[in-house]
């Protein structure tokens, strides 16, 4: 959530009203019924899973619906030693040299506009990357960036209908290419924003910058990709169409309406092809001006935020968090304004569509409307930040009579807490909806847990929306710091239990107890080593002060859930291999002395015994051992 100060303020006296009431959100004879649609009895699952962005703790969390248990923390932008990731080679090598990440939106991988189970795509806000993990093993596989000429990456992950690409806005705007210094003084001339194309290989999901479209210094927001009758194309809104470059919370919110970006993608991609575009910092970059058709604007509610593309792809809802609506814009109309030319003059060469041509309505669904989502039945959900409420509305098309008053289309409100941010609804950027259930994703939740200091915990709430009107069911602590989720019905997919040994193609890695052992090449020692209950192979390893030490230890178990972890005492390590994996640690030794290593997770009654040694002499001490195996394999 970004830092909305004037709302803000203006809610601070209706949440602290709210926050002192300790009355329940639910009527006390409704309860047992509530309870029951979000029980889970112990052996039973759940049939969705949540997967919800960690904002900055970088990291991916995967809950339950509808028991909202939290049963997984998926690490992809900072270390996360519960997963040992970040310590081996591999995960280093994903996380180069950041350590934290900010995650805003994740996108599941979508085909023909509904979700494949293949892939779960997230962005970093702060980094400027990507990220793509891999619904087979819940793990990230991929880090892409920092994204060259793009800075803030925050209006993404937005998955086009067939995962050709992740459509990706930038929040802050720089001079371009990344490394060039200009005056912030000259911030409108010298500055840009980027929307990116990033390629997605349908086959390994491999990820690469495809193009780029090079626009105006407005800071985007929030954004969605078309179906059906917008197929090809995209939508973002943005704030600081002022250009500011100081004081955003009063200078970015001048202007009565700001400007939303529609993009055709698939112009841009025909531009490219058609050698538009220049290439800055390896990316062929499109000039908009240069390129017509690809980009357009449209104006809309005053600093908007969200921007969601409807199931039938012909509605585009906008919110404007300091305007009491949100903007339902129709495809068709933008259409028509795009080859009449109906435009209301342009922004440095970029047509603005005229607001009243595409605009089909300003639904006054209540205060600080932030993002909405659809059931599928024509129905959409809108978060309230300053009303704290979700308000339930009717899309179009409208009656005559709910025309001249959008009021009657708004059905239902229910209060939530407090500040929601963004909201789900199961299935909802997809052409089929699941609906059934939404999830609020509340800031500000004060009061809401057990007190547990300074830094209160934040809230999701459970909401039945099947009927007519929504129904409060639970409520969860949400790990900081939620900002979209996405819901996946459990049973479109498999994920694997252990890599089977025939998969492993590391040519490091060894499946009997005689192929363990050291080498050592002048300053460089690599050992090869078996994790199997209970025990490592081989337990001592041999050193001196000075070696790089390199441990390729492949966990030869291929029974569920015998995960064997390797922590190396006051080395700052700890790695953990899956059944059927090989992972590989590396340290530059600088001390001597004898340090322990044993395993991390527990696999067993004899979990505690699993240890070993690592004998690290002076530099320049008699040369140590070569091979020590001290065991042979097999299972206890
Ligand atoms: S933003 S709610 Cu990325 Cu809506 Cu935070
Ligand atoms: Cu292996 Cu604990």
């Amino acid at each position: 959530m970004k830092s909305i100060y004037l709302i803000a303020a203006a809610s601070l006296a209706a949440v602290a009203f709210v926050g002192c009431d300790q009355k329940a959100s639910t009527a006390k004879n409704e309860r047992a019924q509530n309870a029951e649609a979000s029980y889970v009895a112990p052996g039973e699952k759940d049939e969705y899973y949540l997967f919800y962005s960690g904002g900055h703790s970088g990291q991916v969390f995967v809950a339950g619906i509808p028991s909202m248990r939290h049963i997984s923390t998926i690490p992809v932008f900072a270390p996360y030693p519960g997963a040992g990731y970040g310590f081996d080679v591999e995960s280093k090598k994903l996380l180069g040299d950041y350590t934290w990440g900010d995650v805003h939106h994740p996108g599941l991988s979508q085909t023909g506009s509904e979700y494949d189970g293949r892939w779960l795509f997230v962005n970093d806000n702060a980094n400027n990357r990507v990220a793509r993990i891999d619904l087979r093993d819940f793990k990230t596989k991929e880090i892409l960036g920092p994204i060259p000429n793009s800075m803030g990456n925050h209006g993404s992950s937005f998955v086009t209908e067939n995962t050709e690409y992740i459509l990706v806005a930038t929040r802050f705007s720089v001079p371009l290419p990344k490394g060039r210094v200009a005056d912030p003084n000259d911030y409108a001339t010298q500055f840009n924003g980027m929307v990116s194309g990033i390629k997605v290989d349908p086959a390994s999901g491999k990820m690469s910058v495809g193009w780029q479209i090079l626009t105006p210094p407005f800071d985007w927001d929030l954004g969605s990709t078309g179906k059906g009758p917008s197929s090809g194309w995209a939508f973002w809104t943005s704030y600081n169409t002022e250009m500011a470059h100081t004081q955003l919370e009063a200078n970015a919110s001048q202007k009565d309406r700001d400007l939303a970006a529609v993009v055709n993608w698939r112009a841009a991609e025909k531009a490219v092809a058609d050698g538009l575009a220049t290439m800055m910092d390896g990316v062929p970059v499109i000039d908009p001006v240069k390129a017509p058709g690809v980009l357009y604007f449209v104006g809309i509610a005053k600093s908007p935020h969200g921007m969601d593309v409807d199931p039938t792809g012909k509605w585009i809802v906008a919110g404007g968090k300091l305007q009491p609506t949100t903007t339902v814009l129709n495809f068709e109309k933008i259409q028509n304004a795009i080859t009449q030319k109906d435009f209301d003059g342009d922004f440095k060469g970029i047509p603005i569509l005229k607001h009243e041509s595409v605009v089909e309505g300003e639904v006054p669904v209540g205060l600080g409307p932030l993002h909405t989502q659809y059931d599928g039945l024509g129905n959409a959900y809108t978060s309230l930040f300053i009303d704290s409420q979700v308000a339930k509305w009717k899309m179009p098309p409208w009656s005559e009579d709910e025309r001249k008053d959008l009021s009657k289309v708004v059905l239902d409100k229910i209060p939530v807490h407090y500040s929601i941010g963004h909201l789900v609804v199961a299935g909802s950027d997809t052409k089929k909806p699941y609906g059934k259930w939404l999830v609020a994703m509340n800031k500000l939740s004060k009061g809401r847990h057990l007190n547990v200091g300074p830094s209160q915990p934040e809230d999701s709430q459970l909401i039945d929306i099947a009927g007519a009107k929504m129904k409060m069911i639970a409520e969860a602590f949400a790990e900081p710091e939620p900002h979209f989720a996405q819901i996946l019905k459990a049973d479109k997919i498999t994920p694997i239990e252990v890599y089977p040994k025939e998969e492993n193609k590391n040519p490091n890695a060894i499946w009997e107890a005689s192929q363990a052992g050291q080498t050592r090449n002048g300053t460089e020692v690599v050992a090869k080593m078996i994790a199997i209950r209970s025990r490592f192979v081989p337990d001592r390893l041999d050193a001196q002060v000075g070696d790089t030490l390199t441990v390729h230890v492949t966990n030869t178990e291929q029974s569920t859930d015998m995960i064997h972890g390797l922590g190396l005492v006051e080395n700052n390590l700890n790695i953990t291999i899956d059944p059927g994996e090989t992972r590989t640690f590396q340290v530059k030794l600088t001390k001597p002395g004898v340090f322990p290593f044993y395993c991390t997770n527990f696999c067993s009654a004899l979990h505690q015994e699993m240890q070993g040694y690592l004998v690290v002499q002076e530099a320049g001490a008699a040369p140590p051992p070569t091979a020590s195996t001290t065991s042979t394999g097999g299972n206890n």
